[in-house]
């Protein structure tokens, strides 16, 4: 379903088993060296959802080989499955002609972890050279999604609900968009998963040499 030019959502792209092969390679990923860490923003603020890096590793506001607001360790590598993966979920959501898909390999995944009270306030992702569209991974609860317009964080928006297994597909018009995440719903996520809370895994083409 297209929700905006180049903004496509396919409901529960993933199925049951590779949801439960994602979270248990999240669950690795989230380990130190470079595991999970709680984001700090340069004017004080926190963000309520922990996140790691596979790639390289984003910091406010840009991309590093290590984890430069963590422990200082190298970012883990994005496996070769995981770029693959991205390239398939574009090829799901807009066919076949690569004409508007990523061009290059996925080499970034950002993966935020939101406990029941987290949410993402709305912004921009630009910290990437690459105009390949971003892929969404959803897993565990269910949260309401908001996506804006390019100019500014008010209205116009929509809000959708994001579902565990659901994909999402974020190019052309829709790569500079604001969006966030008001809020999550506890207790939504599928039983048979065993995630309390929710995660969400972005692919990303960096650009960045
Ligand atoms: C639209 N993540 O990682 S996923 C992010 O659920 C981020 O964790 C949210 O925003 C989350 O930057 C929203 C949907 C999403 C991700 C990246 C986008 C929408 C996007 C990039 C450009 C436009
Ligand atoms: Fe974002």
């Amino acid at each position: 379903t297209a929700i905006a030019p180049g903004a496509v959502h396919v409901p529960d792209w993933l199925g049951a088993r590779r949801q439960g092969e994602l979270l248990a390679a999240c669950r690795a990923w989230a380990r130190p060296p470079a595991g999970l860490r709680t984001v700090r923003t340069p004017g004080g603020g926190v963000m309520t959802a922990r996140q790691v890096c596979l790639g390289l590793h984003w910091y406010p506001y840009g991309y590093a080989p290590t984890a430069v607001d963590g422990d200082g360790a190298p970012v883990k590598p994005m496996p070769p499955w995981l770029a693959e993966l991205g390239r398939e979920a574009v090829t799901a959501a807009y066919g076949d002609p690569p004409e508007s898909g990523p061009g290059a390999a996925y080499d970034i995944a950002l993966i935020n972890f939101y406990a029941g009270d987290s949410r993402m306030g709305m912004h921009r992702d630009a910290e990437e050279r690459s105009t390949a569209p971003v892929v969404s991974l959803s897993l565990g609860d269910t949260c309401v999604f908001r996506f804006g317009n390019t100019a500014s964080r008010g209205r116009p928006y929509r809000d959708v609900e994001l579902r565990s297994g659901d994909l999402f597909v974020f190019g052309e018009e829709s790569r500079l968009a604001y969006h966030g995440v008001p809020k999550v719903l506890p207790g939504t996520g599928p039983r048979e998963l065993g995630l309390t809370g929710r995660l969400n895994i972005t692919l990303r083409v960096g650009g960045l040499g």
